[in-house]
């Protein structure tokens, strides 16, 4: 069993609104270590980190906080990699914004490794943008673009490989900006919106993905945004869009990632405590995070069920 690497990201910068900064300790008080620790593994704690030495902001710029970003982008990046070397991160955020540190890190891993890297993105939103596209300005709607090697990411690290579009999975979507959609349409991406998912089920495109992760023998990110999840559920999330996965989709699609025993970095992020009632979405995403790893109703098949 590998040791789990608890990475706090208490950042706001990729978009306006705030309060995910509070995610990271929502997590920890809905007991994500004693789950883990329940399961069997060894969790290390590595505490919160702060963004890298950055240029201050200037509030007026069209994109918010980008050096702010960029600081916390070379953090997580850095940190990311060395996690790597010593068991399965998991990066507590935050807004989406720090994929574009902890993606980049653990993919400069795999680089490094020879090893082709995957991504599972959980998601209402495609987060496809670049700083030129978006007409947000906030930075957590680009993550997948940057690390999939889309142009206009001046001052963020150079990705040196950047993930193949083939290599990403999204599931959720409902929400996706025209730019996006234009740019998203030409690419080999595997891309599910709700209606595909409402059609054909979410487990069948998810074990497509995970057999072609198995087969390059790959490591595989998984990027679970609180809003993948349907507001009715999951209500402390600033975007909430509805129509979203049910707790019943979303365990399964954990399920499947832990059976496939493939994940080797997860981000839980969007999480906005401020707007969380009674800490029920913390909860929901520690569930979540605890059957990606192994948690059960049971074991193996019962007589009584099988
Ligand atoms: N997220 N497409 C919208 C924007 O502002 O660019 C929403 C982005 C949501 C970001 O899901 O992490
Ligand atoms: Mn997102
Ligand atoms: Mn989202
Ligand atoms: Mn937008």
């Amino acid at each position: 069993m590998r040791d789990i690497i608890l990475i706090g990201a208490p950042m706001d910068s990729g978009k306006r609104r705030k309060g995910c900064l509070m995610g990271p300790d929502a997590y920890r008080t809905a007991g994500l270590t004693e789950a883990l620790t329940g399961l069997g593994y060894r969790v290390r704690d590595w505490g919160n980190l702060a963004p890298a030495e950055h240029a201050p902001d200037d509030p007026e710029a069209r994109i918010y906080k980008h050096h702010e970003t960029v600081g916390w982008t070379n953090r997580l990046w850095r940190t990311g990699q060395d996690a790597m070397a010593k068991g399965l991160p998991i990066f507590l955020g935050g807004d989406h914004a720090l994929s574009l540190g902890s993606v980049g890190g653990v993919n400069a891993y795999s680089t490094e490794k020879n090893q082709p890297q995957f991504l599972l993105w959980l998601d209402a939103h495609t987060d496809y943008h670049t700083p030129e596209t978006t007409d947000s300005g906030n930075l957590h709607g680009t993550p997948v673009g940057y690390v999939t090697g889309r142009k206009g990411f001046a001052g963020f690290p150079k990705i040196e490989r950047p993930i193949p579009e083939e290599n990403v999975c999204i599931l959720g979507l409902r929400s996706v900006d025209a730019a996006e959609r234009e740019a998203m349409q030409d690419t080999n991406i595997h891309a599910y919106d709700m209606r595909r998912i409402d059609e054909t089920g979410i487990a069948k495109p998810l074990a497509a993905f995970l057999n072609k992760v198995k087969k390059a023998n790959g490591a595989l990110h998984v990027s679970l945004d609180v809003d993948f999840l349907d507001p009715a559920f999951a209500p402390a999330v600033g975007t909430t869009v509805p129509g979203g996965a049910t707790i019943r989709e979303a365990h399964l699609v954990m399920e499947m990632i832990c059976d496939s025993g493939l994940m080797s970095s997860l981000d839980l992020v969007e999480l906005n405590p401020f707007l969380d009632e009674r800490g029920r979405t913390a909860q929901v995403m520690v569930d979540l995070a605890a059957s990606a790893l192994g948690r059960r109703v049971f074991d193996r098949p019962t007589r009584a069920f099988s």
